[in-house]
């Protein structure tokens, strides 16, 4: 199997998550931001994840990934249980975390930002929803602390380092760790212990790598 993804892509840390943790074997390419016709041409739209089955046939949509993978794997099958206070942070954290990680993400060589046209793309493209990059960048202080303040209600939510549900690895898993490992791009977030032993736990589980050492 393969995975077609951007490294920063949060839907794609979903697809990656869900074999990563069942310890599957899959293949990665990592598109070039503005290269439409690769996946325009596998399943007609300029969206990743995309995933080539083994039997060479294309899927999008991440959460239809993570279910076909689960299923796949055979072993366990995904809690779809959201606690509503759980989607209510997710919901919350998707409104402003993208001000704090969509600007440093033209910035630390990532591998779908290879030539000036791609990080062009991506900016011109995410400035019409963010506005401008630099304005966002010189707003920081004022994102980083919403972000601290609402990690705080998270670690109230964590009920085990392996799992955020603490029984078994769920839709809550899939949904929050990909927002916590890009947030990982930024420098100066003060993760709270529970965050931190999760983010930590679930990287290595997963197999996901974390910004830490890039962070800006
Ligand atoms: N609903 C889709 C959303 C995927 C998505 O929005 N992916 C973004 C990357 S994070 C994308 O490919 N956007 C097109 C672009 O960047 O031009 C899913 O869950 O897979």
């Amino acid at each position: 199997m393969k995975l077609y993804i951007y490294d920063h892509c949060p839907f794609c840390i979903r697809a990656r998550m869900i074999l990563g943790l069942h310890k599957l074997a899959f293949a990665t390419e990592i598109l070039q931001n503005d290269d439409e016709t690769t996946p325009i041409s596998l399943i007609g739209a300029k969206q990743v994840p995309i995933l080539q089955k083994a039997d060479g046939t294309y899927m999008g949509e991440s959460l239809d990934i993570v279910r076909y993978i689960d299923e796949y794997a055979g072993s366990a099958r995904l809690n779809e249980t959201i606690r509503p206070e759980v989607q209510a942070w997710f919901d919350r954290f998707s409104e402003y975390g993208n001000h704090l990680i969509q600007p440093r993400c033209i910035k630390i060589g990532l591998p779908e930002f290879a030539t000036p046209e791609a990080i062009a793309y991506f900016q011109h493209k995410k400035e019409k929803t963010l506005g401008s990059f630099d304005k966002n960048l010189n707003k920081t202080a004022q994102y980083l602390q919403q972000a601290n303040e609402e990690l705080q209600q998270l670690n109230d939510l964590i009920r085990d380092s392996g799992c955020l549900n603490g029984e078994n690895i769920s839709m809550e898993d899939i949904l929050i760790f990909p927002l916590l490992r890009n947030l990982s791009i930024v420098r100066g977030v003060v993760y709270p212990q529970n965050v931190m032993d999760y983010v930590m736990h679930m990287a290595e589980n997963s197999g996901v790598d974390l910004y830490f050492d890039r962070a800006l």
